[in-house]
């Protein structure tokens, strides 16, 4: 009895983790009012805005107006500086709302006063906070002229240093591709980047898997790296494997619009139990030569894999690719990196031109991979992760199991898990 009292007691204080994304400005609340109509289980939604109106018909679960001394309610006219200082007038408001956050995605549309002065400093307050903080930009249509594009450009290079990982959208990118869509079958298109970036974090988190990544992955994957692409891809058919990591490495409305020149993946697959051995090989051999591009790096690939009978001839991959080789991004980790080093003192061993993992035989493991910095700068981060794993369901998980009558995701099925259960228990 005694030790069940004290098993029960250690689940209590085990909280899941928690995703958030936050909406800054017009065009950031309009994507949170996106996500929401795709009803999203297991994320919470916050908007915040200096325009009073346009906020009081969001959709998200949670409303922040900043600035109403600023802007008396009414948005800033187009100037960064009424963002900047909103958000700063009223960020004790806005720590309330995500500071037990473990992931938070940012969403911005720049170009106007709200969301390109408000969000470096938004930023800025959770990453000081450690919490892992990706940022999703759109970057506004040529077509709106000099003043607003510089306006967006000078609000990048701010906001830069105060995220762990950046997407950038640009809005006109968008319209190279479909002219005959309409404006909001347009932004549909560039939130879907979000949405799959959102929806493929919180599933490789939560979703059971055979061989499983976990928050600590994610977050050693996406801590300080600058600009990372973030893609999902999902195909039926005879080349479903094929089809679906290519959709995954490539995105093109992101200004990173390949994994081309990545030296660190995480590849997570979500399958059925018709799906065999070589075409997951195939998904893997995808990934690496589309990693390598023309250089003659090796990418280090972390990997996850999950059955799940709704996957019945089915495959969806998702991929967060970081530690871009390309010469302007390497200086963007570069400068994210050298501040961390500082702080812990050092970095554990790497090679150092290319920064490749030492052992690719660990790439199976749970160990974190040797390029990446130890998150010992961000001390709540160690210490509360590896205890979170395995443990208490989120709840949106449990009705979904229970919708299914049972979880149907096991480690002893089909072709896949029976194989990676020799290996598992060759591991062990
Ligand atoms: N992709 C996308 N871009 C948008 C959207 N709404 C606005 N934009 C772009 O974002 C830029 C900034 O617009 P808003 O987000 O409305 O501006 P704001 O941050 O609210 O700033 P102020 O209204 O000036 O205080 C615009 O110039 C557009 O290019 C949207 O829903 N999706
Ligand atoms: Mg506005």
């Amino acid at each position: 009895m005694a030790e069940k009292t004290a098993i029960s007691f250690e689940f209590e204080n085990i909280t899941s983790p928690k995703i958030k994304v936050v909406g800054i400005g017009g065009g950031g609340c309009n994507s949170v009012d996106m996500l929401k109509e795709e009803s999203i289980e297991g994320v919470e939604l916050i908007a915040v805005n200096t325009d009073k109106y346009s906020l009081e018909r969001s959709l998200a679960d949670i409303k922040i107006q900043i600035g109403e001394t600023v802007t008396r309610g009414m948005g800033t006219g187009g100037d960064p500086d009424k963002g900047r200082e909103s958000a700063q007038k009223d960020s004790d408001k806005v720590m309330k709302v995500i500071e037990d956050t473990d992931i938070l995605f940012i969403a911005s549309a720049f170009g106007g006063g709200t969301g390109t002065g408000a969000t470096p400093v938004i930023a800025e307050l959770a990453k000081k906070s450690g919490i892992l903080t990706i940022a999703f930009i759109m970057m506004p249509f040529e077509y709106e002229g000099p003043f607003v594009v510089k306006t967006a450009e000078e609000g990048l290079i701010d906001l830069r240093e105060h995220v762990d990982s950046l997407l950038v959208v640009h809005n006109s990118n968008a319209l190279n591709l479909e002219l005959t869509k309409s404006p909001i079958e347009i932004f549909r298109d560039i939130n879907r980047i979000l949405l799959n970036a959102v929806v493929g974090i919180r599933d490789i988190i939560f979703n059971p898997a055979y061989m499983k990544l976990d928050l600590s992955d994610v977050k050693n994957y996406l801590y300080s790296k600058g600009k990372t692409l973030i893609g999902v891809g999902e195909a039926e058919g005879e080349n479903k494997g094929e089809e679906a990591i290519q959709k995954a490495v490539h995105s093109p409305l992101l200004e990173l619009d390949s994994i081309a020149g990545a030296q660190s993946i995480l590849l997570h697959v979500t399958h059925g139990s018709d799906t065999t051995m070589k075409e997951i090989i195939k998904i893997m051999e995808v990934v690496r030569e589309e990693a390598k591009g023309n250089s003659d790096i090796d990418v280090n690939l972390k990997l996850g894999f999950s059955l799940n009978d709704n996957f019945a001839g089915k495959i969806r991959t998702t991929v967060i690719a970081t530690d871009f080789l390309d010469e302007e991004l390497g200086e963007t980790v570069q400068e994210t990196l050298e501040p961390v080093e500082e702080e812990i003192g050092e970095v554990k061993e790497n090679t150092p031109e290319t920064g490749l993992l030492a052992d690719p035989m660990k790439l199976n493991s749970s160990s974190t991979p040797t390029r990446i910095p130890e998150v010992k700068a961000r001390e709540d981060f160690e210490e509360s992760i590896p205890r979170r794993r395995a443990t208490r369901k989120p709840p949106f998980l449990e009705r979904m199991e229970n919708e299914k009558g049972e979880d149907k995701t096991s480690r002893s099925r089909g072709t896949l898990p029976s194989v990676f259960e020799k290996f598992l228990a060759e591991e062990d």
